[in-house]
């Protein structure tokens, strides 16, 4: 029998199946700026295809992840505890947080890349430069989206965003997940149909990503969902070739105005979840999390603000963000702390 972990991890929303908003990167520019922003205001959420992020580099940091995670635990646990970088098991977060994973966390600095990799890896040369690599491709693909977004918000300076994730102070994240299947036979259903965790137990919990864009890439096991606006969830099918993109917290300050003039809505931080429902292959995702420097201040841009739209969140540093983020539980709305009465 599986035992309940001490936070809840029983599906308690509704769940629904809806297509998955998907963005061709090769198609012309203000097409492109148009369907990004109107991804962002709708979903917080989009995948992209064709996205020029080349096979190798990515079949290489899967392949690091997978030569990692395969190793015996006690070896594993040489590369922890993941505070705040390196191996973790089960445990999200200082605050009692517990998934059905097992990950490395690490800051996309370098330095601190080399680092790690002497506890992480046998050959950490080769771990260094496929991880890197990666890093840098990922980074390239969400400065790209950021102008995009920037571009289709009519925003002046078009590199307000991407600029702070190139600056080499930035505070960005890699995290690389493992899922194992949850393979006992008492809790699984064996129809042929979904072969699937009768209990669909969380992997990961629902939460936002504090940072300005997240990028994710999963190998073909399912288990990502999102919530949409009426917080039904959905379910995102996996695909090795694609790129899933989600706004972070930091992303929906800055447009929040914006937003609300334009369509009476918001750029949502779009919440989302792993479920551990394979009962045959191991999920295994990389994240990517772009975030500014620590001493970065978070406001919404001066040309979307007047009068009449004034701010809804008082200035904050990335870095007070980051600390209130870190005082909280992995589920709980963040922004609110920030918001100007
Ligand atoms: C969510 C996004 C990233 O995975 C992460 C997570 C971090 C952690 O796992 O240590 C947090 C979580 C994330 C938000 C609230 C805090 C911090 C766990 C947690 C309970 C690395 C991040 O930056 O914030």
């Amino acid at each position: 029998m599986v035992m309940p972990s001490p936070t809840p991890t029983r599906l308690t929303k509704k769940t629904k199946a809806v297509g998955m908003p998907t963005i061709d990167l090769s198609l012309n520019r203000s097409m492109l700026s148009e369907l990004v922003v109107s991804a962002c205001e709708e979903f917080g959420f989009f995948k992209v295809v064709n996205h020029g992020v080349s096979n190798e580099i990515v079949t290489r940091m899967e392949e690091e992840g997978a030569e990692f995670f395969g190793k015996p635990a006690a070896e594993k646990k040489r590369a922890g505890p993941a505070s705040p970088f390196g191996y973790g098991c089960k445990n999200i977060g200082p605050n009692g947080d517990m998934g059905e994973l097992e990950y490395l966390l690490l800051h996309t600095n370098p330095l601190s890349i080399s680092e790690r990799s002497m506890a992480v890896s046998n050959d950490p040369t080769k771990f260094c430069d496929s991880v890197n690599n990666y890093i840098q491709a990922i980074k390239e693909l969400a400065c790209k989206i950021l102008d995009l977004v920037a571009e289709g918000m009519w925003v002046c300076d078009k590199c307000a965003f991407s600029r702070l994730i190139k600056d080499v102070d930035s505070d960005s994240l890699l995290r690389l997940n493992h899922y194992p299947p949850m393979n006992d036979v008492n809790n699984w259903d064996p129809s042929p149909k979904f072969y699937q965790c009768k209990n669909n137990r969380i992997g990961f919990g629902e939460h936002s990503d504090p940072q300005i864009l997240t990028i994710l890439r999963s190998n073909d096991v399912g288990g990502l969902q999102i919530s949409l606006k009426d917080g039904l969830w959905v379910s995102v099918p996996p695909n090795p070739r694609e790129f899933c993109v989600f706004v972070g917290d930091t992303l929906q300050v800055v447009f929040v105005l914006a937003m609300k003039a334009l369509t009476n809505g918001r750029l949502v931080s779009v919440r989302h979840r792993a479920l551990a429902n394979s009962v045959i292959k191991p999920r295994l995702s990389t994240v990517y999390f772009g975030a500014p420097p620590l001493n970065a201040w978070i406001f919404p841009l001066p040309e979307l603000v007047s009068p009449e739209k004034p701010s809804l969140y008082k200035p904050f540093t990335w870095e007070e963000y980051k600390k209130a983020a870190y005082s909280l539980r992995l589920g709980d709305s963040r922004l609110n702390l920030f918001s100007d009465p």
